[in-house]
């Protein structure tokens, strides 16, 4: 299992290459430390972002380059015990640091930082935690989370955010922050950073009689031992900080041949073919858009502007092909048929896209293969019927395998959808107020218990961490309800969402985020609406659901060659080198000459609802067994699950899915020789538990 933790705790292992606990003498020791200062990674949500958000697929690409390009990103605590002359860090190591404990981040951030399995810090106001006034924020429930699932640690930020040079409490600013998080959270407080950036030497004296053992500016620059320790440098990064910015902030020089070849309106890559290009856009003033501006041109029934994307790409083979857009106050200026051609090896390919919808992401135009060099491309063309403008931002090629999943889109699930739309009671169409397709469905309220509900269905493909926005029509305040009740069918239960569809809530034209929720993959009811709203004089619209994915899954991974805290055997099993093993072999027993077991253990962070699956090497002879027992214990007893290892072998096998209480060294998973022949073997290699969500 990967995984360790010098506070005793655990974090998730889902890249295999990522070790960074415990891990930093296999690496050259570095001399300095690079650290970061985000603020909130979020979906855009109609309004202009602040210019210290990043976009959650942008942010994504950052951290995925950090994992790809050397970088180790540490714990805030290796690097300050460092700081103090204690342990190593290794060369190019990261610290990750988010001020202000924003709610996007617990629904953006931690996630992405779960499946990298990357640590980092939330520094957080305490007056503010939960406060759903302005931006809401992180509420005391959801940093103890971050807090057991071991990754990030939640530090001080003040209590209300003051210029502490100017303040009239600063002990209290200082000290009851501090007491609150260790109140809150069962732990000690060590860090602070500076509200604004703003300190003197009365405010470090203040910091360390408090009690705290390091503090983190808004200055720029690398942090070796010999920088202060109450002024400690950071590099910001916000909206306007592309991944080649974000290269730029870590010092890389190198090719990033790997890497995805990003090309914005601003790089060389992009020329304008013909038509007018207006350039549009700023980073104060960024609505969705990808780096410092984009480019557009006025839409026209023939095709009168061009734009081109070229990448300078490293090799020839298979690409993800991604496009960026921004969306306008009103989305309905941009048209909703944006022409892509992609010009690749095999000829030029054509993809329409919505440009009102799916905004400030990467979205996918499919998976192309190729050659290296410049010979390929992407053109934006102005010709289509519908909006005022055509948008050209940014085209992204990822390099992947042709056998790579392909990526998830968002899914749209209309009421006109066959098959996945139903209702119960009295719902009547309605093509007034720009329903998302041909219309939607309104139903009068009920003041008491719902009267009618819809239910979207939709195919999850995989475990993870979804964003979920609904479409409505609006109205106006008379005929339509402000707290309409969204239900969405979570691992852990139901969540509730009231959401306000009058005129005056501006959620036409657009989808209307209910926030982020971890779902199973599988084809079920994700989400429902219902008239209950406490009115019978007013209606509710059900309309379409956007589904998109945001983060898998996290896993931990127990191997044979694990040690006793992960794994444990009864009676003789081998070794076997046989190709198709996980890790680095596998062991392997005969039924006959007395029952042996094999024992998976688990170091579970939080309690929840997981799903075990175990990994055997492939074997189709005539002596392996068709029905080999495995045995689960979960939170609620035992169950056990048979698997044919005869048939799909080396790969992960879901055995089912459970809740598990957190604990070190839980044993989940055992397989036992307890089948027919006593001529047959079993392979006991690797198992894996998949958080699925809270119980
Ligand atoms: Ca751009
Ligand atoms: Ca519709
Ligand atoms: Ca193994």
């Amino acid at each position: 299992m990967r995984k360790s933790s010098r506070s005793g705790k655990i974090i998730g292992s889902a890249v295999a290459t990522v070790a960074y606990l415990g891990a930093a003498s296999v690496f050259a020791q570095g001399t300095s430390a690079r650290v970061f200062m985000f603020h909130e990674t979020k979906f855009y949500d109609g309004q202009v972002a602040a210019t210290s958000d990043v976009y959650p697929d942008n942010f994504r690409d950052m951290l995925e380059f950090l994992a790809r390009c050397g970088y180790k990103v540490i714990p805030i605590s290796q690097f300050v015990e460092w700081h103090k002359g204690n342990g190593t860090i290794p060369t190019n190591a990261v610290v990750l640091t988010f001020d202000d404990n924003y709610i996007g981040n617990h629904q953006f951030a931690h996630p992405i930082m779960q499946e990298l399995v990357m640590p980092g810090c939330f520094f957080a106001h305490t007056a503010y935690v939960g406060s759903t006034t302005g931006r809401p924020k992180g509420t005391w429930t959801q940093l103890n989370f971050t807090e057991k699932w071991g990754l990030v640690t939640c530090e001080s930020h003040t209590v209300t955010h003051p210029y502490l040079t100017q303040t009239s409490n600063l002990n209290g600013e200082l000290v009851n922050s501090k007491q609150a998080i260790e109140t809150n959270l069962n732990k000690t407080c060590k860090y602070l950073a500076y509200p604004f950036g703003d300190y003197n030497s009365t405010v470090i004296a203040a910091a360390q009689a408090a009690g705290y053992e390091a503090a983190f500016t808004t200055q720029v620059g690398l942090n070796y031992r010999s920088t202060p320790r109450f002024e400690l440098k950071r590099y910001g990064v916000g909206i306007g900080v592309t991944l080649a910015g974000f290269k730029s902030l870590c010092g890389y020089t190198g090719s990033d041949p790997n890497g995805p070849v990003i090309v914005d309106n601003a790089d060389s890559g992009f020329s304008v073919r013909s038509g007018t290009w207006s350039t549009v856009g700023s980073t104060s003033s960024n609505y969705g858009h990808y780096g410092s501006n984009y480019r557009q041109a006025n839409v026209s029934g023939s095709e009168t502007a061009v734009a081109r994307f070229t990448p300078s790409l490293p090799t020839t083979g298979y690409y993800d092909v991604f496009t960026w857009y921004q969306a306008p106050t009103d989305p309905y200026l941009n048209t909703s048929q944006a022409l892509y051609r992609i010009a690749h090896k095999n000829g030029t390919s054509t993809v329409y896209v919505n440009q009102r919808i799916n905004k400030a992401c990467w979205f996918y135009l499919g998976r192309y293969q190729f050659n290296s060099g410049t010979s390929g491309y992407v053109e934006i063309t102005n010709k289509a019927s519908t909006g005022s403008y055509v948008c050209a931002d940014a085209v992204k090629f990822q390099p992947v395998s042709s056998t790579a999943p392909t990526p998830i889109t968002p899914i749209i699930v209309d009421n006109s959808t066959a098959g996945a739309f139903s209702t119960t009671g009295s719902w009547s169409a309605s093509t007034s107020g720009y329903p998302y397709g041909s219309n939607c469905v309104v139903a009068q309220g009920s003041s008491g218990a719902a009267t009618a509900t819809a239910t979207w269905t939709a195919t999850i493909p995989r475990h993870g961490v979804y964003e979920i926005g609904v479409w409505f029509t609006t109205s106006s305040s008379t005929y339509r309800s402000a707290s309409v009740p969204y239900t969405v069918y979570a691992v852990g239960g139901n969540k509730t969402v009231t959401v306000n569809q009058q005129d005056s809530a501006g959620g036409a034209k657009r989808f209307v985020s209910l926030g982020t929720f971890r779902l199973k993959a599988g084809t079920y009811p994700v989400v429902s609406v219902s008239n209950a709203i406490g009115s019978r004089t007013q209606y509710v619209s059900a309309d379409a659901v956007r589904i998109a994915w945001v983060a898998n899954a996290p896993y931990f991974t127990s191997d044979n060659t694990d040690g006793s805290t992960y794994f444990a055997t009864s009676g003789t099993w081998t070794t076997s080198a046989n190709a198709g093993y996980y890790g680095t072999n596998s062991l392997i027993a005969q039924a006959a000459g007395g029952l042996k077991t094999a024992t998976w253990k688990f170091n579970l962070p939080v309690t929840g609802v997981y799903e075990p699956s175990v990994w055997y090497v492939a074997a189709s002879d005539a002596y392996r067994s068709t029905s080999v027992p495995y045995t689960i214990t979960h939170s609620g007893g035992t169950a056990t699950v048979s698997l044919n290892q005869t048939i799909n072998g080396s790969r992960f096998n879901a055995l089912g899915q459970w809740t598990f209480n957190a604990g070190i060294s839980v044993p989940a998973v055992q397989v036992s020789t307890n089948i027919a022949d006593p001529n047959d073997y079993v392979s006991a290699d690797a198992a894996r538990m998949t958080y699925l969500g809270p119980q």
